[in-house]
């Protein structure tokens, strides 16, 4: 039976920026996304991160152009795309690209931050559909700060491990500096509103990406941590002009983003660019 999107799994999304749809995922989807999962770890793109060798492995691909195909092979063979129409009441749902994160051993987080500070994405119809492929807590898993995707864009972060809230962008930007939020919890636990799910293989988290979100690392309660990320996007999103101009880009590569239209996207303009996959074509 399809599965079906509740008033609350919508409610939910808008209110607090993240939902759980749990066993969205068939046995036949899981595999393929299983062996994606795989390739990705085997064949690292150009701006992967850490090494998938060794004991205590902590590595993130990140929109591998060489992996393109296969994700967008998986993503129009699942329904991914009805699912975020739903959630939004959008017509138009567009594929983004994949990340994905592999951490064995005893392996860090990934530290509190917002992917909107790094990427020009604007409005409410952003979605990382976040994908567990092993069992883990809510601890584990993917977090949020409750309702924070309403909020304050932060500075990123440089995810240097000696410090959480090392600045991105620092003076080039006008970003207050990111909370150390790990540190506030466990001082108080009750210091932020945080919101995430104990997940199993088959179930989806959808968080919008201003969400200030943070994942778990490795350790012996979870030996291996496996999950992938895919993000979709739909009417109500728009280009955003918002990173600072500066020679020393951050983490990525901010090259102008040619549009369907033609030309390239601008300030503003609805988020179209050239050979996007349309992904909640039936
Ligand atoms: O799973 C993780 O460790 C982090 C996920 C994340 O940062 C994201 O979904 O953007």
């Amino acid at each position: 039976m399809a599965f079906e999107v509740t008033v609350e799994h919508k409610q939910s999304l808008q209110e607090d920026g993240i939902v759980k749809l749990p066993g969205l995922i068939d046995d036949v989807l899981l595999d393929e996304l299983n062996r994606c999962f795989g390739w990705s770890v085997a064949h690292p793109g150009p701006i992967a991160a850490g090494s998938p060798e060794g004991d205590n492995v902590f590595f993130v691909d990140n929109a591998n152009p060489e992996a393109r195909p296969m994700y967008r092979n998986l993503v129009s063979n699942s329904p991914f795309g009805r699912i975020a129409a739903e959630l939004w009441g959008s017509e138009y749902v567009g594929y983004y690209a994949e990340e994905v994160f592999w951490k064995t051993g005893r392996s860090m987080a990934t530290f509190w931050h917002q992917d909107t500070v790094y990427s020009q994405w604007g409005g409410e119809h952003w979605g990382n559909f976040w994908i567990p492929l092993v069992e883990m807590n809510a601890e584990y898993a993917i977090r949020v700060v409750r309702g924070s995707h309403q909020g304050i864009m932060y500075d990123g972060t440089t995810f240097n491990p000696k410090d959480p809230t090392d600045p991105l962008w620092g003076d080039a930007g006008d970003f207050p500096r990111l909370p150390d939020i790990s540190a506030d919890i466990e001082k108080d636990p009750t210091s932020w509103d945080v919101a995430g799910f104990d997940v199993e293989p088959g179930d989806v988290v959808v968080l919008h990406p201003h969400c200030l979100h943070t994942g778990g690392g490795a350790d012996e309660n979870l030996p291996e941590r496996k999950n992938l990320v895919l993000r979709f996007f739909g009417d109500k999103s728009f280009f955003s002009d918002h990173l600072p101009k500066t020679k020393d880009r951050g983490l990525y590569d901010h090259e102008p983003i040619p549009a369907t239209s033609g030309g390239y996207l601008q300030d503003g303009d609805p988020y179209r660019p050239e050979g996007t996959l349309q992904a909640n074509a039936v």
